[in-house]
């Protein structure tokens, strides 16, 4: 396998200004004409051959100034097409065909439900024609499509210029981009489909058209996307100036798609699973869902198309700026028309959403075999590194920067990003100087040259945290030390390679003994929170005027992406749990009460003693549980039990196993100890009359339901009555699938399998709900590969559809404690024997699940050696995807 390296990167020696592509579209065989106008770069030489990618594709012509070019004016291979003796301006002419109806990779053309998609990211241009396959090649496109009247719906990127119908009975349209972009931002699509639209005027006043577009029968699941979608484009004015630049904007849902969605200029494809929604099939998190990933899509249209990519290593700078402003985006719409105090309890329920999600995901990447900078410095298989990092890290990079700079500052910023880099194909290091321009006029002295390190260095920085009290002077000093260390490739430069410290804005506050804020003087001010920027390994900062030894309120708000090392007594965490006015840092204390707690658990489960709670913990979630003061959204998450995947970086040896049966003691004893609390939380949250996915009623739910499962887990008299009850006279998604997953999970009797056959006689013709019931039997509690095995041979599955994959695959070997790492290995068998199979058909999905055992050397030893059986048996199977392989062999290094 071939690697790439960053710093081997090489500008194109040709300009393609223009790109006429003209498609004959037909399953089988779609013939595609690439007229492209090429000019050699000013500084290249002279006999620069122009090298085209191409990939499963057959050549039926090439031709340069309107001649056909003669075997030796071009060199075929594998992968490329290199023509030689170009003029310095020339037309070349490539005519090929496609088998779009075999594609089951879902790169490039395939068809979905009978109709026609693209999906080129990162490198599925070249499995449409020979191109300059490569994000900093920018052309303006013209597309002319043909096809028969089964496929009457003609989309591509940009404004519609003309449609006739053809002599033969066919249809033809032509599309134009009037902005030049790079081949991945290229779609089109042809089928069957109906539409919703609407015409919004933009802050300058233009007439814009949006439509989303989706399959015949699901119109009326698509009011939320559009609803969504106008949101965005006002949230995106008004926060950040940015207009849309286009008079039509296009969201086409499909069933058969590898990621969330797609940003293709003007056109965004969008796997129909966060485009569809109603009251009865969808949950508050789909809806949810929706509307974050239908802003995320939007705002790329400035940061990823209007600026883009200089190559594939700064995918961070579309991807990291993009996330944060999609988590700014839903934190806005969650707080909206709330007073003070309840909006910053919305922003902190959204930033504990992001903080637990980056925890799980990337926190275990930074710490494994795949662990990458946000700016990777190679790859071998640029679709192995849409990551955790580049994407989730990569956003908390650009809120470290929002940070240092300020909301102002930070506007700012971009501002200056955009007005030097608009139309460009740029690098991270040109949104940092962009940002850092403003930094030096806010901070004389100062600079982003330490903060660059953050997209340089792999691993999560630890910060250890001292506090000494003096009372004779009345003062506090905190101490912090940071440390990283050297993680995944980075462990392979030797023992001398020798990380640099990183610029880390650690905010804090402090407590008095009875839970009052005290105020911080620092610099002049005095505050609530203190915002201290460490930038070398070590520094103190002192706080004066401090009577008592105070409770430290650490890493408010999650200002960075660092761990937190502070021996807290458990009475400290039990105080700042009911007392911190920093809703985060609340959270975060009781989060860490609860750790604690599994943890000991888990440890009592592998010793063989007897499980006990601790009381003085019940005590903390009886309070929270019972505080009037806290919104039901924010009690919800305060309440939950951290993931296992968190609580598996926390120990020596992980043993999911352990961990489940731990927190499946701690839910059951809450739910005993807590009964009348939970009991009265289920009956003060209910959420009568028509549903709506807002955040005050979805909060309500989250509560409740949490609620009816702690009771059903507990075994508690009437629960099993309560849960039945909610399931058969839910009114939306959310309340039914809540009350099936507790009953499957902690119920008893036949009721639980006759509730699940039904919901699927119900809701058999939809995919997406179908999914769901997949999916909450691949991570029920007991199930087992052999019930993963049965339900394989259910009818309605197929690995070809990747959300059906991720729905059982994924889900049990992800998210299927008990079942997927049993001692016997059958389930890491069952993983390798999946891999294989999805291998053969979606390379890029296949990789996906690869990922699954990453961390497998951290298991304890009676686990750790059939996941390397397992890997190693991948691993020697031979015709191996370069995306499997990449991976495979990493874990195994
Ligand atoms: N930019 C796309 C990613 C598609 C990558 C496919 N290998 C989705 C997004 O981040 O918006
Ligand atoms: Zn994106």
């Amino acid at each position: 396998p071939i690697t790439v390296y960053r710093k081997d990167y090489q500008p194109y020696p040709y300009d393609i200004p223009e790109v006429a592509l003209a498609f004959d579209l037909a399953p089988d065989a779609t013939e595609v004409r690439c007229t492209m106008r090429v000019q050699r770069k000013p500084g290249a030489s002279a006999d620069a051959a122009l090298i085209l990618d191409g990939e499963d594709l057959e050549l039926v012509s090439v031709g340069v100034n309107g001649a056909a070019l003669a075997a030796d004016g071009y060199h075929l291979s594998d992968h490329s097409m290199a023509i030689y003796g170009l003029p310095a301006e020339a037309t070349v002419e490539i005519v090929s065909r496609c088998k779009p109806s075999a594609n089951s990779t879902l790169m490039g053309l395939y068809v979905s439900g009978g109709n026609f998609f693209t999906q080129c990211e990162a490198e599925g241009f070249r499995r449409i024609t020979w191109f300059a396959d490569r994000p900093d090649v920018m052309s303006r496109y013209r597309v002319t499509l043909r096809a028969t009247p089964e496929y009457p719906v003609l989309l591509s990127n940009g404004n519609l210029m003309a449609s006739r119908q053809l002599p033969d009975g066919r249809n033809e349209v032509e599309w134009e981009d009037p902005f030049p972009k790079p081949c991945y931002l290229f779609a089109l699509v042809a089928g069957n489909l109906t539409h919703r639209e609407t015409q919004v005027k933009t802050a300058s006043g233009r007439d814009v058209l949006l439509q989303v577009y989706s399959d015949p029968g699901s119109e009326t699941k698509t009011e939320w996307a559009l609803d969504s979608l106008v949101r965005a484009l006002r949230w995106d004015e008004t926060r950040f100036g940015l207009e849309l630049d286009l008079d039509r904007f296009m969201i086409v849902a499909v069933h058969d798609f590898n990621m969330g969605a797609m940003e293709n200029k003007g056109l965004n494809i969008f796997n129909a699973a966060y485009v569809l929604a109603d009251a009865d099939t969808a949950t508050d998190a789909n809806y949810e869902g929706i509307e974050s990933v239908i802003g995320h899509e939007y705002f790329h249209n400035w940061t990823g198309n209007r600026v883009t990519c200089r190559d594939w290593f700064q995918l961070s700078l579309k991807e990291g700026l993009t996330v944060f402003r999609d988590q700014e985006f839903s934190a806005d719409m969650m707080a909206h028309g709330m007073d003070a105090t309840a909006a910053a309890s919305a922003r902190a329920v959204k930033r504990i959403d992001d903080v637990v999600a980056l925890r799980a995901a990337q926190f275990p990447e930074d710490a494994g075999p795949m662990a990458h900078p946000i700016r990777p410095e190679s790859y071998q298989e640029i679709g192995n590194f849409y990551t955790a990092t580049v994407y989730e890290k990569g956003a908390e990079v650009i809120r470290m920067q929002h940070t240092l700079l300020g909301e102002e500052g930070f506007r700012a910023g971009m501002d200056e990003y955009f007005r030097r880099h608009d139309g460009q194909a740029v690098t991270c290091d040109d949104f940092v100087a962009a940002m850092e321009s403003v930094y030096i006029g806010q901070h004389p002295g100062r600079d982003l040259s330490v903060f660059r390190r953050w997209y340089r260095q792999a691993g999560t920085p630890r910060v250890t945290v001292t506090l000494e009290h003096d009372a004779a002077t009345r003062r506090c000093t905190v101490t912090l030390t940071q440390d990283c260390q050297p993680v995944g490739v980075e462990k392979k430069a030797g023992a001398d390679y020798v990380k640099a410290p990183y610029h880390i804005p650690f905010a804090i506050g402090l407590l008095a003994r009875d839970g009052s804020a005290l105020p911080l003087r620092l610099d002049g001010a005095v505050h609530d929170t203190a915002l201290l920027e460490l930038t070398t390994q070590r520094q103190h900062w002192v706080f004066d005027d401090i009577a008592e030894r105070p409770v430290p309120s650490l890493l408010r708000d999650f200002s960075a992406p660092v761990i937190v090392d502070y021996d807290w007594a458990d009475e400290e965490l039990a105080l700042l749990s009911a007392h911190d006015g920093n809703p985060f840092a609340r959270w975060e204390a009781g989060q860490e009460l609860a750790t604690r707690q599994i943890l000991a658990l888990a440890e009592a489960r592998q010793a063989g003693r007897t499980l006990h709670a601790d009381a003085a913990f019940i005590d903390a979630w009886r309070a929270l549980l019972t505080d009037p003061a806290i919104d039901a959204a924010y009690r919800a998450r305060a309440l939950a039990l951290p993931s296992e995947k968190t609580l598996a970086e926390r120990m020596h040896a992980v043993d999911p196993p352990a961990l489940a049966v731990a927190r499946d003691f701690l839910r059951a004893e809450l739910g005993r100890q807590l009964a009348p609390e939970f009991r009265q939380a289920f009956e003060q949250n209910q959420t009568p009359g028509e549903y709506s996915p807002a955040p005050v009623p979805a909060g309500m739910r989250a509560l409740k339901n949490l609620a009816l499962s702690h009771l059903l887990a507990a075994g508690e008299h009437d629960a099993q009555r309560l849960a039945e009850q909610q399931y058969e006279r839910a009114g939306n998604m959310t309340d039914s699938m809540a009350a099936l997953s507790a009953l499957i999970n902690y119920g008893q009797g036949d009721f639980p399998q006759e509730a699940l056959a039904a919901f699927y006689d119900k809701w058999r013709d939809n995919p997406l709900v179908v999914d769901k019931w997949f999916a909450l039997q691949a991570a029920a509690r007991s199930t087992t590969v052999q019930t993963a095995r049965e339900l394989m041979t259910h009818p309605a599955f197929t690995l070809r559809t990747p959300n059906r994959a991720r729905a059982l695959i994924f889900q049990f070997c992800l998210n299927n404690a008990r079942g997927m790492h049993h001692p016997d290995g059958t389930g890491y068998a069952f993983w390798a024997e999946q891999v294989l199979a999805l291998d053969a058909l979606n390379p890029e999905i296949a990789a996906r699940l690869a990922r699954a055992l990453d961390n497998w050397s951290r298991f304890v030893p009676a686990l750790r050696t059939p996941m390397q059986a397992a890997l190693e048996r991948v691993r020697a199977h031979e015709g191996l995807s370069r995306n499997v392989q990449e991976i495979v062999s990493k874990a195994l290094e």
